[in-house]
């Protein structure tokens, strides 16, 4: 007859591998992107965007800066309803529209803005800060909507 010898640290080892295939299985199903209920009992698939700045010294000491919408270019559906989640990161206050829509908003640091949107024709919609809406303005904070 034969035994198997399971040593105290093949025991341990097993335990720690088992834990980590459970922690990489719960992380997986709750880590697919999340979904919001609206009252009507619809379900928003949620698209997350925060405000960012890049900012560096020159050579000679300048300081320069660039805001920026993260992601840049997101992409919805025809028709389809999403739900815009805005997180102010960097920069004071953003002031935004979105160009073809009767969108528009704020922004703020530390704050979240939310935003339903459902687009019924394809193209390219420009989310656009209007305090950073070009380079001269330490822009172009512009994050584009694909509808397709
Ligand atoms: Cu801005």
């Amino acid at each position: 007859m034969q035994f198997i010898v399971l040593k105290k640290r093949s025991i341990l080892l097993f335990v720690l591998i088992f834990v980590a295939i459970a922690a990489g299985s719960i992380w997986l199903l709750f880590s697919k992107e999340t979904v919001t209920t609206t009252a009507q009992g619809e379900q928003l698939r949620e698209i997350h965007l925060v405000t960012t700045e890049f900012k560096t010294k020159t050579e000679d000491g300048k300081e320069i800066e660039a805001y920026r919408w993260d992601p840049g270019t997101i992409y919805v559906g025809k028709d389809e309803k999403v739900l815009l989640r805005l997180y102010g990161v960097n920069g004071h206050e953003h002031p935004f529209i979105i160009e073809g829509t009767d969108i528009k908003g704020v922004v703020k640091k530390g704050e979240e803005t939310t935003v339903e949107l459902q687009l019924k024709e394809e193209g390219v919609y420009r989310l656009v800060c209007l305090t950073h809406p070009d380079m001269g303005s330490n822009g172009p904070m512009i994050a584009n909507i694909v509808v397709d």
